[in-house]
């Protein structure tokens, strides 16, 4: 029996936005409703892949930026089979980062192109809705210290903000800014009402294919 898909929803944002509580959030309010839904999260460090992202993120290992960008890229592309899977039997996806994050990250750094940034990511499932959590980089700083992990220093954090500005100007993509900036809860109910919106009008679409 054909049934509604679900929907391919992802959480960007900076550091400290509040990406993973919201996305926790999310699932549980949808689950709530009667409605499937599963988080996933990129990287998926669980994966070989994702082990090696994993220990590169930490500062366990090096890797050559082209390299580990490409990897990013690959450990969205395993897990492509089982969304698309969830998806067709109904399952709402609420994912943690998507290739906006590896695009954004990867041409923060000194000599990268844009669109070669984008290219390993063209044709990956397209999300129904993007929602930017948007936050000042001095709010930001009063939520507290920046991580040890590779990447969390508030110079780069920066010039990731400018990255996603820039992508954010592509109409292709159904991009929302939340302000992130207000309570938790202000915070979930407004991306969940969205949500909501963007399930209902993804029930009747096919999946489309990202940067394509
Ligand atoms: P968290 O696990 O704390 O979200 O940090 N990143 C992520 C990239 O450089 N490229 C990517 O494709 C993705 C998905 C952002 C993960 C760190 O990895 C960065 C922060």
């Amino acid at each position: 029996m054909a049934c509604k898909r679900g929907a391919l929803i992802v959480l960007e944002g900076v550091d400290k936005a509040g990406k993973t509580t919201q996305c926790n959030k999310l699932v549980q309010a949808l689950q709530q409703s009667g409605k499937p839904a599963e988080m996933i999260r990129f990287p998926d460090r669980t994966t070989t892949i994702g082990q090696l992202i994993s220990a590169y993120l930490e500062k366990k290992r090096d890797l050559e930026d082209h390299t580990v960008h490409l990897l990013f890229s690959a450990n969205r592309w395993e897990l492509v089979p089982l969304m698309k899977k969830k998806l067709e039997q109904g399952t709402t996806l609420v994912v943690d980062r998507y290739a906006f994050s590896g695009v954004a990250f990867t041409s923060a750094k000194p000599g990268f192109d844009l669109d070669w940034c984008k290219s390993p990511d063209v044709g990956l499932p397209k999300p129904d809705l993007v929602m930017f959590l948007q936050l000042s980089p001095a709010e930001a700083a009063r939520r507290g210290q920046f991580g040890e992990e590779r990447y969390e220093t508030s110079v780069f954090q920066k010039t990731v903000q400018q990255k996603f500005e820039h992508l954010m100007k592509d109409t292709s993509v159904n991009w929302q800014v939340i302000d992130a900036a207000k309570s938790v809860d202000d915070v979930h109910e407004d991306i969940k009402t969205r949500s909501l919106n963007a399930i209902l009008a993804a029930q009747n679409l096919p999946l489309g294919e990202l940067w394509k």
